[in-house]
């Protein structure tokens, strides 16, 4: 059965062997129940072929369609709007912003299975989403459940690896080398080196996807408590689910902080490819490195302040203003401190994006989680103000493409609301999330045999000459 091929986004989420419906907007969304459609893999081993097909397909009868013209200025603006990447996960409207699978997060919200009553979707119902494009049922999100805690256990030499760096080092440096010694394990780098056919990569790479996305909560809970915690770890409760686990490692066992960290991780996974940690995983892993290599490659561009790290500035420039201002900061003297920043040369952490030109629907579900459960945080309140503040400042500037606030822009008020105060490690948290993105769309690179990746590149010369020949 052709699950995608020219369907919408509802339809396209109906599963054929139907026991059990719900309605969501007037629409019956259908769900699979049975025991034997437990298995993730099993579902991937379905969908795959007729996945092989559809591509081959749409190369052969529409392979040379235009989809646009390529202008200098592209060239010269980080390929902004430039489409050139399949990415089969998620898709990213400007205006509306982010859809898994077709699916918005207030869908996801009212669709993906829970933990509690009316809480938060739980990460591996996204994960499986992000990988199949079909809605799970409960029994197949706690199925997964169990299936991350079976492949959880981390070998001893990647906490020694981790050890050997100073305790100072940043969360991302040391999370990472964590990532690069689990890679010592890839079940990928095995079957390659025995000459393993390209039509079965695809599977030692959903072995190292989930193994990586099951091993980075312990690793990543390592990494805090070693710096913040000295070095006092926290066993895991695999009676847990994904996202509550985590936070019980890390230290934080508030079953309000378990939903902020069941949303914190779904909302985080995936935007699309051409973000620069999901292009560069994309990327690195086209060149038949394994997901282990190509996450790594993509954690470090996370790494960086204009990407993932923002929400690690975020929160240290609020804890700035208010040690600048005292915690009762005026809207005036709020104003006063976006100017400084921006007459500093920098930019203010938490606004704009590279392709949303409203609100991140990141950043407006956090602030409803806030509404919800911390409404008199002050910092909470100092983040409200800002909605107000800066974005019309930035676009006073006249440069700014979007001066309104992304998924950064709130986060790191919610986990300080609940003692997770460390901004520093914040960008850790992005990462482990980033994983189930990064790695679903891995699996379907080596499922559809796309190619290595390589644009051409020019020179300023040879743009010049080129725009001489073409304007005479
Ligand atoms: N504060 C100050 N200046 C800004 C901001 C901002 N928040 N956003 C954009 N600009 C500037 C930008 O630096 C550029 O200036 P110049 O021409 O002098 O180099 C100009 O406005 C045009 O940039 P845009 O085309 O609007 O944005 P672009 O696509 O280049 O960059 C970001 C997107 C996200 C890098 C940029 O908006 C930014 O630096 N934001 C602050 C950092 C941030 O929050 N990053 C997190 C993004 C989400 N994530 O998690 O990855
Ligand atoms: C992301 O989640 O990757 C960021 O919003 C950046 C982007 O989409 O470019």
């Amino acid at each position: 059965m052709a699950f995608f091929r020219g369907l919408t986004a509802v339809s396209r989420l109906r599963s054929r062997a139907a026991q059990e419906a719900t309605t969501l907007g007037g629409v019956r969304w259908l769900q699979m129940q049975s025991a034997s459609n437990l298995d993730l893999k099993s579902q991937l081993q379905e969908l795959i072929p007729e996945q092989q097909d559809r591509l081959k397909k749409l190369k052969s009868e529409h392979g040379k369609v235009q989809l646009g013209n390529i202008t200098v200025d592209m060239v010269l603006g980080g390929m902004r709007g430039m489409t050139g990447m399949l990415w089969e996960t998620s898709l990213l409207d400007p205006e509306e912003g982010i859809r898994f699978r077709g699916l918005s997060i207030p869908e996801c919200q009212k669709v993906l299975p829970t933990a509690v009553k009316d809480g938060e979707p739980l990460p591996e119902g996204l994960l499986w989403l992000l990988l199949t494009g079909k809605v799970p049922t409960k029994e197949q999100v706690d199925a997964l459940s169990k299936e991350l805690v079976s492949r959880s256990s981390v070998p001893g030499h990647v906490y020694k690896a981790i050890d050997a760096l100073p305790v100072t080092a940043h969360p991302m440096t040391q999370f990472t080398t964590g990532v690069m010694a689990l890679q010592v394990e890839s079940e990928f780098q095995k079957a390659y080196d025995k000459g393993m056919p390209k039509s079965k990569f695809w599977e030692p790479t959903y072995e190292d996807c989930l193994n990586l996305i099951a091993r980075l909560p312990p690793v990543a809970a390592y990494v805090y408590r070693r710096i913040f915690k000295d070095g006092k770890t926290i066993a895991a409760n695999n009676a847990l689910d994904y996202a509550a686990n985590f936070s019980h490692m890390l230290g934080f066992d508030d079953p309000k902080m378990l939903e902020l960290m069941r949303l914190y991780v779904t909302i985080h996974t995936d935007h699309e490819g051409g973000n620069v940690s999901a292009h560069t995983g994309h990327l690195v892993g086209s060149a038949l490195s394994d997901p282990y290599l190509s996450f790594a490659a993509a954690l470090n561009g996370l790494a960086g302040p204009l990407h993932g790290l923002a929400n690690q500035e975020v929160l240290l420039w609020i804890k700035s203003v208010i040690g600048e201002t005292g915690s009762d900061v005026t809207i005036d003297q709020l104003k006063e401190y976006v100017w400084k920043t921006l007459k500093s040369g920098k930019v203010v952490p938490g606004f704009g994006h590279g392709v949303l030109r409203k609100t991140d629907p990141r950043y407006t579900c956090q602030r409803e989680f806030a509404l919800k459960y911390l409404p008199e945080d002050p910092l909470f309140q100092l983040v409200s103000k800002l909605y107000e503040v800066v974005p019309p400042i930035l676009t006073e500037l006249g440069k700014v493409k979007n001066p309104w606030p992304n998924v950064d822009a709130h986060s790191g008020v919610l986990l300080n609301h609940f003692g997770l105060s460390e901004a520093r490690y914040y960008t850790v948290l992005f990462g482990v999330s980033r994983s189930m993105g990064i790695g679903s769309q891995l699996i379907w690179d080596r499922a559809l045999g796309l190619p290595l990746e390589r644009p051409k590149s020019v020179t300023m010369e040879w743009l010049e000459n080129y725009c001489r020949k073409a304007a005479a």
